[in-house]
């Protein structure tokens, strides 16, 4: 029974080991993607995001099928804001700012509708979410030690946006040992010049941070995987 097989990938393939890797989705949040949410009232063009749902969505049905690890992530914070550093509140000068009413509940708090995971990617029963107050996943949370515990040693990483939680996420998770490959087609950035550039920052100087593959890609090879078994 093969333990792991190879795909291709950027700056060379990947070999994916399903048994010690997880998907981790980041930030697919309402108020992120949806028209009428915190993102598109910050002057945001949404669309560029929502192109990364339905790649995501045949990915996580794949990986599912597969019974292979699966976390998100949600970037938010307490209710009484007691983990909000005041220089995130005020960073931007916006009118309406994380914690204020926003255009589906409270802005970026927890348990309010626009800080939840869209219905297309909703996590199944006993799959992990990630509730993080910064940029990056393992920054005041405790993604590393659920990782620690299933033996996980390498991460698929897609969701939004490219240049900021997934590149945060991605540069922390390299620090602390894991193998991250990035799936192009399945994250995405408000401006499009910066999702390119951060998948090159990515792959760059021989996978300085990491692998950049796409979906179908990672679908191909969990198929290969599991006819092998
Ligand atoms: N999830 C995530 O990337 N949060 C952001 O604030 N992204 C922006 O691009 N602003």
């Amino acid at each position: 029974m093969p333990t792991a097989v190879d795909l291709a990938a950027e700056p060379y393939e990947f070999t994916l080991a399903p048994n010690n890797c997880a998907l981790l989705i980041i930030d697919m949040q309402r108020d992120f993607l949806e028209p009428g949410g915190f993102g598109e009232m910050l002057g945001n063009d949404v669309s560029q995001l929502r192109g990364a749902i339905e790649p995501n969505r045949k990915l996580l049905a794949a990986w599912r099928a597969a019974g292979l690890s699966v976390l998100h992530t949600r970037e938010g914070h307490r209710p009484d804001l007691a983990d909000l550093p005041p220089a995130k509140k005020v960073r931007g000068r916006s009118a309406a700012s994380i914690g204020d009413a926003g255009p589906m509940g409270r802005i970026l708090v927890r348990g309010e509708a626009g800080h939840d995971i869209i219905p297309e990617l909703y996590p199944a029963p006993g799959e992990p979410v990630i509730d993080k107050p910064g940029k990056g996943a393992f920054h005041a949370t405790d993604l590393h030690a659920i990782l620690q515990h299933r033996d996980v040693k390498q991460l698929v990483v897609t969701g939004v946006t490219t240049e900021v939680c997934v590149n945060t996420t991605v540069r922390e998770a390299n620090d602390r040992g894991y193998d991250c490959l990035v799936l192009e087609d399945c994250c995405g950035s408000y401006d499009p010049e910066f999702h390119a550039m951060g998948l090159r920052m990515i792959k760059a100087q021989g996978g300085i941070f990491g692998w950049v593959s796409s979906s179908e890609s990672v679908i191909e090879a969990l198929a290969a995987w599991r006819s092998a078994r």
